[in-house]
């Protein structure tokens, strides 16, 4: 009897442990700043749906694109409905939380999720495909059409620390501008480009949200315009 009660007692202790681990996003909610959006107090809304990816990336692996020395890489997103706002957050590492039925994740994630101890400084940007507004555009034009920039954002004080302390994971806010079509929200292809702040590697898990006051049903993410498609013509 002794020695289940200290099996219990052990179990109860391994269990607190862990979930004193546990990583927990705060409800991702909308720009309070705003004014089209009601306020309660300093509480955001949650937003209505929050689509989420689950990447890695190997120590050393080549970015999608150099840009003043920093390795960039870039998430393709598809909107095919139009939203008043959309948020995107970065964290990493990703210790605890894992995908679920709806989640995308990344070929990389499974070789790579077991990796607790890599991570970097997140610094995410939004940018719209110019002209891309169909599916069959998509392939044709992806690799050679004009990105233009919806914002970006390097650190949060909302997000989880990382291990090294500082709170540097990152969270964008964008409201749709409908008289400017460099700053609407319109139906199309958007990319989250990511790398870390400073010149350094990005390496490590990582965890992305995308989340929108309306449904989005549709979305699609991947980290390449062939696995988009791809993708897009299962859902169908
Ligand atoms: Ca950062």
């Amino acid at each position: 009897m002794k020695n289940i009660a200290r099996i219990v007692a052990l179990m109860l202790v391994v269990a607190f442990c862990f979930n004193a681990n546990a990583q927990k996003l705060k409800k991702f909610g909308m720009d309070f700043k705003k004014k089209h959006y009601p306020v309660i107090g300093d509480v955001r809304i949650p937003y209505t749906d929050v689509i989420d990816y689950f990447g890695y990336v190997k120590p050393g692996e080549p970015g999608d694109e150099t840009k003043n020395g920093k390795k960039y890489y870039y998430l393709y997103v598809w909107i095919p409905v139009v939203a008043p706002e959309i948020g995107i957050r970065m964290v990493s590492p990703v210790t605890s939380l894992t995908p679920g039925k709806a989640s995308f994740v990344s070929p990389a994630w499974e070789g790579g999720k077991a990796d607790k101890k890599n991570f970097f400084d997140t610094w995410i940007s939004f940018e719209r495909a110019e002209g891309i507004f169909k599916k069959e555009d998509i392939l044709a034009k992806g690799k050679s059409c004009n990105w233009n920039s919806y914002g970006q954002n390097d650190d949060s004080s909302e997000l989880p620390k990382q291990p090294s302390g500082n709170k540097y994971n990152s969270v964008l806010r964008i409201t749709s501008e409908i008289s400017n079509p460099l700053k609407a929200l319109v139906v199309g292809l958007y990319r989250i480009g990511f790398t870390t702040y400073k010149v350094g590697e990005v390496q490590g898990s990582f965890y992305a949200q995308v989340g929108a006051p309306v449904k989005l049903p549709g979305v699609v993410i991947a980290k390449d315009l062939e696995s988009l498609v791809k993708m897009m013509d299962q859902k169908k």
